[in-house]
């Protein structure tokens, strides 16, 4: 079957770092709503000019703007034979809207990765990486305003996609390599 999985998870949890693994590995691209934000507010774009004030604070980028922008990238060539989405949906009108893309494409999600980490070490992964990379919305403040809003809007999603029968809850603690094979394993219906 082909890979059309998502890839959920609390901040700080791996979604970005296991999708460049996963990507390698099953030979899909992946595709980061985040590095693409980030992307356009380094270029200063409208769209980044929009999402920055959003990021900064921890907020979600509005829905609308944030659809548009996937629905574009999935309508690209190098989506046909599959992708690897990190970081959305992370809304209920997101979960339409990527349902309402993938079945104007006569297809549907393979897998939904649910990579779990708890408070503490989310928490003291991004004040780590805020030392080392800076990123905005890397303050303590601004993480745990971003958890809240994780667990507000996008935790209860994953609820929607294991009533499909889509959900694969993958431990993100531990070597950066041992999640990568248990997220491997279990996209092959493997124990962990
Ligand atoms: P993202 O870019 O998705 O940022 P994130 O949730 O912090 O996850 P990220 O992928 O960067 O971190 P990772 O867990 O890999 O989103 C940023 C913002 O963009 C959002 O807050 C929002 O404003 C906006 N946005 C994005 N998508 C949106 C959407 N769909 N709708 C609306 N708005 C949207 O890694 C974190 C750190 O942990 C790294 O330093 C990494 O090296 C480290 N790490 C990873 N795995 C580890 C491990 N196993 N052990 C130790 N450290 C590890």
């Amino acid at each position: 079957m082909t890979d059309r999985i998502l890839l959920i998870g609390p901040p700080g949890a791996g979604k970005g770092t296991q999708a460049a693994r996963i990507s390698v590995k099953r030979g899909v691209p992946a595709i980061s709503t985040g590095d693409i934000f980030r992307a356009n507010v380094k270029d200063e774009t409208p769209l980044g000019l929009t999402a920055k004030s959003y990021m900064d604070a921890g907020e979600y980028v509005p829905d609308d703007v944030t659809n548009d922008m996937v629905a574009d990238r999935l309508a690209a060539d190098d989506v046909r034979d599959g992708f690897l989405l990190d970081g959305y949906p992370r809304t209920s009108p997101q979960v339409d809207e990527l349902d309402k893309i993938l079945g104007a494409q006569n297809t549907g999600l393979s897998a939904v990765v649910e990579l779990q980490a708890d408070t503490d070490e989310v928490v003291s992964r991004l004040l780590a990486r805020a030392r080392e990379q800076g990123r905005s919305d890397d303050t303590e403040d601004v993480i745990r305003h971003r958890l809240d809003v994780y667990y507000e809007q996008t935790a209860p999603l994953t609820r929607e996609y294991e009533r499909r029968g889509l959900l694969l809850e993958v431990n993100g603690l531990g070597d950066v390599e041992d999640v990568t094979e248990r997220v491997l394993a279990a996209l092959d219906g493997k124990p962990a």
